[in-house]
């Protein structure tokens, strides 16, 4: 993935330093964009070490409709308990709880969990019920692919304008589109990201996308083959700054191969066993604190 080490050199080079909301400050470029073929492999990054896991359950959690981050809790998926930890912090119910002790809580009390887990009504309320009026999103999509596949408007919106306030984190991948190749033979998928934690979420955003794209080719009939990643804001938050260097000097190797159960017609039939990534090799892990 020599595309993305590119954009991490690009953005170091090129960036202008600002300030950002989470006050960490970042070194941003306005608009950039990768081509991930699929046909060559599957795209979780290489160069520093990575578990598809989290973002395989991440993705069923959008897919299910699910924003709470119960689900994701009970599976030890840890990546977004940050938020709604920081709104808890501003709740009457908080006594001086750690990140820790509040996770423990969501896992064991369901009252607290509906309470304090939900996010609003990001990704998997916007994809499956848009702007809480019933239109289901993923399920109009896979119709669409299916039975009009030269259509230009094979588009998912998690940007809800209407809705954007009531969201713990207003979405950062804003929109999808995808596309049928003339021979009917092909998928791909662009995303449009509006913002981009290049360090951190750009190597699950990637493989998120990707793997979204390979279940889809499966249930419509189609092979996967380009990932287009079109970011609006791609920063590199100050304090990755030393782990981004360490990581543009390392060589990429070879990618993995996704395994899907092929058995699996239906988007909503497939479970976290149904995912599996051969031959991956990867260089050492790489950790950066998470902005919020
Ligand atoms: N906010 C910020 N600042 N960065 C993001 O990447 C981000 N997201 C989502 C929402 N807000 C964001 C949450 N996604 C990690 C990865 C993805 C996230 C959030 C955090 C993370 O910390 N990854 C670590 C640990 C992984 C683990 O615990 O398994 C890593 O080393 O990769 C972007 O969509």
């Amino acid at each position: 993935m020599k595309q993305y080490l590119d954009m991490c050199r690009y953005i170091l080079e090129h960036g202008e330093d600002r300030p950002d909301r989470t006050g960490t400050g970042t070194r941003s470029v306005f608009g950039y964009q990768t081509r991930y073929d699929l046909r060559e492999g599957f795209p979780l990054l290489t160069t520093k070490k990575m578990y598809l896991r989290p973002i395989a359950e991440e993705l069923l959690w959008f897919i299910k409709g699910d924003t709470n981050i119960k689900y994701l809790v009970d599976r030890n998926v840890k990546i977004w308990n940050e938020w709604p930890y920081e709104d808890f912090k501003k709740s009457e119910d908080f006594n001086g709880e750690t990140l820790e002790e509040f996770v423990e809580k969501i896992k064991n009390d369901d009252e607290f969990a509906k309470k304090h887990g939900n996010l609003g009504p990001v990704y998997g309320a916007q994809w499956r019920n848009f702007n809480n009026e019933g239109t289901d999103q993923l399920v109009k999509l896979i119709d669409s692919l299916k039975n009009n596949p030269f259509s230009r408007r094979h588009i998912i919106s998690a940007w809800n304008p209407s809705q954007v306030d009531e969201m713990a984190l207003p979405p950062c991948h804003t929109l999808m589109q995808f596309y049928v190749s003339s021979d009917k033979k092909y998928l791909s998928c662009q995303l449009y990201q509006r913002s981009a934690d290049t360090f951190l979420g750009v190597p699950f955003n990637i493989a998120s996308y990707a793997l979204l794209t390979c279940m889809l080719a499966q249930v419509c009939g189609y092979e996967p083959k380009e990932f287009i990643h079109t970011i609006g804001d791609a920063h590199i938050y100050k304090n990755h700054f030393d782990v981004v260097k360490t990581q543009i000097e390392r060589e990429p190797l070879p990618l993995p191969h996704l395994v899907l159960n092929k058995d699996i017609d239906n988007l909503f039939d497939f479970k976290i066993e149904d995912i599996k990534l051969e031959g991956y090799q990867s260089h050492g892990p790489l950790k950066g604190k998470v902005s919020v």
